[in-house]
């Protein structure tokens, strides 16, 4: 089945929706999630459930191909015993981006990130340790896998915003091992 396939059998088990964050804004950003742990975010802040807060039972599980896809991108990149227990699926419409930040809320930070990219091309800011750090900014298009590890697992980056003119959707992966 092809990815946007099993993106549609998740979200109609784990609708898409706008987390709010600490500070109270609602993020530009859809969000759902598969795998034993999904991350979700709420004025008590950032962090991993085994269970969808908006229907309190487990998120639905791993596809085998999603877990496959991630292993072997992974693997590629030099994680041979990459084993994902989170996929984190995120939804851009047009206008919508995501600010700079680091991915910290994971137990093991050695382990990588896996990303994948589907849709609409995303214009990808990646900067350095810091957060004032300059920021190069590169295309990603549909079908782009990224691995996330070693020196580079705690660079801040985010998401410009989909130009509004954009009627095309972008989807990101994010395969991590949560717990
Ligand atoms: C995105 N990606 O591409 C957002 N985080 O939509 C991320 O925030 C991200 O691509 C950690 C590792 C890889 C990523
Ligand atoms: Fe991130």
């Amino acid at each position: 089945m092809a990815l946007t396939e099993q993106i549609q059998t998740i979200e109609a088990q784990a609708a898409f929706r706008h987390y709010s964050v600490p500070g109270g804004k609602k993020m530009a950003v859809a969000m759902t999630s598969c795998g034993a742990f999904g991350w979700v975010s709420d004025a008590q802040g950032y962090r991993y459930c085994p269970n969808d807060p908006l229907t309190q039972v487990a998120w639905p599980a791993m596809p085998p191909a999603f877990k496959q896809l991630a292993r072997d991108a992974a693997k590629a990149a030099g994680w041979p015993s990459f084993e994902p227990d989170s996929c984190l699926i995120n939804r851009y419409t047009s206008g919508a981006g995501m600010g700079l930040h680091q991915d910290k809320d994971e137990q093991d930070l050695k382990a990588p990130i896996v990303s994948v990219s589907i849709g609409a091309t995303a214009k990808f800011m990646l900067g350095g340790q810091h957060r004032t750090d300059p920021v190069k900014t590169i295309d990603l298009h549909d079908g782009d896998v990224m691995v996330w590890g070693g020196a580079a697992r705690l660079v801040f980056h985010g998401v410009r915003p989909l130009p509004k003119s954009q009627t095309a959707l972008r989807y990101n992966l994010t395969f991590r091992k949560a717990a």
